[in-house]
């Protein structure tokens, strides 16, 4: 049932709701270091926090309040103070520059700052007129943790309404050009009474950990509010490559694992000497998963990776599918809550089997932050995601590409992400990216964008011995006209492909 009491605080139901049901010693939040906060620590460190945010440094409810800094426990309680204290919570990246971050307090009208001590650099270079920053975790008389720490431990949520906004998310910008996202105390209850209640099914005695920062709302959710939801543990800290993490899983037996495609591609060449024995939950999004890596992280581990496909916009995932019902190749169902279609150019649905524009809709749903792109996103009632999609007739979603990566080449249509996947069955290929450059004969030609596996030389016998293998695997009129070789793909700092940059060509 996803009707919510008119007046709800979603930080108050995650935690101090939790603490009422489960007790104050389990533990809730776990570090790289060993330490470990049980959800009574979690919810008095919280409590304090909210104290000398209203109390010290004059935040009152609606402030918008920018949080910045590693994926750490503190982070994660500044979060939920943040919201128990009434304010918004507006997330950005640990690796955001100063200028990114001055585009996001101008539109999302940030008033107050608080900063990893580690991360304040940035900040304070990029020099926000009416900005009140305040560092945690550092030595400063006035840092945060300083003065919270002789609040008292308990602290009475403000009783917003679920209407209120809770927290505004920045679009990672695969285009460069950030958008402010909004979403309302009830959207984040929401997202974890859909995904992960009806696909991730989490228990209390899980363990989750992963890569996504909680600047992303991938990582938000999937390591915050859905191991609270469920009165689980999380592990909070910064991905630090296929090794850290594998690490991770096997130090504190993590059960639920939140990663993007690429990680797991990286994982499966690193995995030899951990122990994964403890995972159960596999959750891929953030890219398209393709088959073959479906079915190699399968055969590593006998686990099957749960697909996704998410948005900062919607706030999280809404399409999956778990258990029996994963089919590899396809993204799955509709999450229970949400609703999804393909639809042509004018908004009427495609016949299943035709490839057209994913559109949804549900509990959570676009609201830009004074941006007129919101009439491009949601239109009727539907959000387009930008995504095109084929719909099978028994009602599984395929991706295709991302709308705007379809090649239109000598009148054919070609999706780049299909001949990504026949790169990535070569042996020597490790990631690929494939645009369409202009062209005056054929309108634009396919160039592949290849990071080879160590040791594979770059040179002309390699390109043509990847341009055969290709004409192998998918019909001519698709494979890459040109191969260019680089070190590593552009990505945005929650790890989506930056197309745009290899398009201008910038690159080679
Ligand atoms: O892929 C994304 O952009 C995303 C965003 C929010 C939540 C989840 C996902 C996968």
């Amino acid at each position: 049932d996803l009707r919510y009491p008119d007046r709800l605080n979603c930080a108050e139901r995650l935690l101090d709701a939790t603490v009422d049901r489960l007790g104050p010693e389990r533990p809730a939040v776990l570090d790289d270091t060993g330490g470990v906060w049980s959800y009574g620590l979690l919810k008095e460190h919280v409590d304090r926090i909210a104290h000398a945010l209203t109390e010290d440094l004059g935040v009152v409810p609606g402030n918008r309040v920018l949080l910045r800094g590693p994926t750490t426990p503190w982070l994660a309680a500044c979060w939920l103070a943040v919201l128990k204290a009434g304010a918004v919570a507006v997330t950005v990246l640990a690796a955001q520059r100063p200028h990114e971050l001055a585009t996001v307090c101008r539109i999302a009208r940030v008033r107050h700052a608080l900063c990893d001590a580690r991360s304040a650099d940035d900040l304070h270079a990029a020099n926000i007129t009416d900005l009140r920053i305040t560092l945690y975790g550092g030595n400063a008389p006035d840092d945060l943790l300083r003065l919270s720490a002789n609040k008292p431990a308990s602290y009475g949520a403000v009783d917003t309404s679920a209407d209120d906004v809770a927290l505004i998310a920045f679009t990672s910008g695969t285009t460069g050009h950030p958008k402010g996202c909004v979403h309302f105390h009830r959207d984040v209850l929401a997202i974890a009474d859909t995904f992960s209640a009806r696909v991730l099914r989490p228990r209390p005695d899980d363990v989750f950990a992963g890569s996504p920062p909680l600047g992303f709302t991938y990582g938000l959710g999937g390591l915050l509010v859905f191991p609270l939801h469920a009165g689980a543990s999380t592990v909070l800290t910064d991905w630090g490559g296929p090794e850290r993490l594998l690490a991770a899983v096997q130090r504190h037996r993590v059960s639920v694992l939140f990663t993007a495609p690429t990680a797991y591609r990286a994982m499966l060449g690193a995995l030899g000497p951990y122990d994964v024995s403890s995972l159960r939950r596999c959750v891929s999004a953030g890219e398209h998963l393709p088959a073959d890596l479906w079915h190699a992280w399968r055969r590593a581990t006998g686990l099957r990776l749960i697909n996704g496909i998410g948005a900062t916009e919607m706030l999280h995932v809404f399409i999956s599918a778990a258990d029996d019902r994963i089919r590899p190749g396809t993204t799955g169902l509709p999450v229970p809550g949400y609703e999804a279609r393909v639809v042509g150019p004018d908004g009427a649905p495609v016949p299943d089997g035709c490839p057209g524009l994913l559109a949804v809709r549900g509990p959570t749903g676009c609201r830009y932050l004074a941006d007129e792109r919101q009439r491009v996103y949601v239109r009727d009632g539907w959000n387009l995601t930008g995504d095109t999609y084929v719909r099978e007739p028994d009602g599984y979603f395929r991706y295709v590409a991302r709308a705007d990566d379809m090649i239109v080449s000598a009148g054919y249509n070609i999706a780049g992400p299909e001949v990504e996947e026949a790169l990535l069955r070569h042996p020597d290929v490790l990631e690929a990216a494939v645009v369409g450059r202009p062209d005056e004969r054929r309108g634009q030609i396919v160039v592949a964008h290849v990071v080879l596996r160590e040791g594979v030389p770059s040179t002309a016998e390699t390109v043509a011995d990847i341009r055969e293998f290709t004409k192998k695997e998918i019909v001519p009129y698709k494979c890459p006209r040109e191969i260019v070789f680089l070190t590593a793909l552009p990505r945005t700092p929650t790890g989506k492909l930056q197309r745009f940059r290899l398009r201008s060509g910038a690159l080679q």
